[in-house]
C-alpha cells in the first residue's frame, strides 16, 4: 500500500468535504436529536459522512469505515485498514456558531493509527500527521511539546465534570481548577486535541468520547510527544466509548495521580 498516496487522497477528500460544509452555510439546516435532547445531528453531518463513504469505497474497496452517523461498517474488530470518521465534531457549535467544529479522521492499520487529520473547515486549517513523520498545521511542521508545570497549564475541560456527576469525583477537579493557570472549553474534542498538539492548551479530558472523536487527533498529538490514554491511564479502546485524557508528557501523569478519581 502506498501510504503517501493514501495521505494525498484523504487530504483531497477533506478539502472537498470542507467546501461542501462551507457551501451549506447558505442553506437551512435540518436538525434532529439522537440519544438525548442535546445530542444533535444535522443533514450535513449525514451528507458529509456519505460523501466520504462513496469516495473511500470507490478508491479503497477493501478498507473499512467507522463513522459516527452509522453509514459505514458495523465493526467487531480493527483488523485491516479502518477509516474512523466524524464528519462534524462539535455539531452543537456547527449549529449555534458556524465555527469551532472540525472534520475528524484517523486511518488505522490493525488498530494502530497511521494517519490523522483534523480539518477546521471555517479557518481552512488542516492539522495532519503521518506516524513517524511528524505533525503539520497546513504546511508548517508542529514543534515537539516541551514539559510544563501544573501552575502554568491551561486545561481543556467541560464545566459539567466539575459539578457533582456520575463519572468522576468532582472535588479533585475543583482542586485542579484552583491549581492551574486557566480552564477552557471549546466543545469539539477533535479541536481540543489539535490545540493540545499545538500547545495552545496543555491537556484535555472528557468522560465520554467515541473513537471517531479522537482517532485522528491521537495520531497528531502522539507525533509531538503528547500522551493520550483513558482517565485510568490505560490505552484507549478504539471500539466503543471510553473516557479520554491527553496532555503534554509529565503533566499527564501528574494530573492522573493527583486529581483524577473516577467513580
Ligand atoms: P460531536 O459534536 O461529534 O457529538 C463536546 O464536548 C465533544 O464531545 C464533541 O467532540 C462531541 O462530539 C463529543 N460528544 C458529545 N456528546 C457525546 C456522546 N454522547 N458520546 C460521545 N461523544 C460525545
Ligand atoms: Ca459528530
Amino acid at each position: 500500500m502506498d501510504i503517501f498516496k493514501l495521505d494525498r487522497d484523504a487530504k483531497n477528500m477533506l478539502k472537498e468535504a470542507g467546501n461542501r460544509i462551507r457551501t451549506s452555510f447558505s442553506s437551512e439546516l435540518s436538525i434532529e436529536s439522537k440519544a438525548d435532547a442535546n445530542d444533535l445531528v444535522t443533514n450535513i453531518d449525514k451528507e458529509i459522512e456519505q460523501f466520504f463513504i462513496r469516495q473511500i469505497n470507490a478508491a479503497y474497496p477493501s478498507h473499512l469505515i467507522l463513522g459516527e452517523e452509522g453509514f459505514g461498517n458495523q465493526l467487531e474488530h480493527l483488523e485491516g485498514i479502518v477509516w474512523m470518521l466524524d464528519p462534524i465534531d462539535g455539531t452543537m457549535n456547527f449549529i449555534h456558531q458556524k465555527r469551532n467544529f472540525a472534520i475528524s479522521l484517523g486511518i488505522y492499520k490493525d488498530g494502530e493509527g497511521i494517519l490523522g487529520y483534523i480539518y477546521d473547515v471555517v479557518l481552512d486549517e488542516l492539522y495532519s500527521a503521518h506516524k513517524g513523520h511528524g505533525a503539520f498545521l497546513n504546511d508548517e511542521r508542529i514543534p515537539f511539546l516541551e514539559e510544563t508545570s501544573i501552575q502554568e497549564a491551561i486545561i481543556g475541560m467541560n464545566a459539567s465534570w466539575v459539578v457533582p456527576n456520575d463519572h468522576i469525583e468532582n472535588d479533585g477537579l475543583i482542586q485542579l481548577v484552583r491549581d492551574v493557570r486557566g480552564i477552557r472549553s471549546y466543545g469539539s474534542a477533535a479541536l481540543e486535541l489539535a490545540y493540545v498538539a499545538t500547545g495552545r492548551i496543555d491537556a484535555y479530558m472528557s468522560m465520554r468520547l467515541s473513537p471517531w472523536d479522537v482517532a485522528g487527533g491521537m495520531v497528531i498529538a502522539s507525533e509531538v510527544g503528547a500522551v493520550a490514554t483513558n482517565l485510568r491511564g490505560e490505552s484507549l479502546k478504539m471500539l466503543g466509548t471510553d473516557t479520554f485524557f491527553v496532555a503534554r508528557g509529565g503533566l499527564h501523569q501528574q494530573i492522573l495521580t493527583n486529581y483524577i478519581k473516577l467513580k
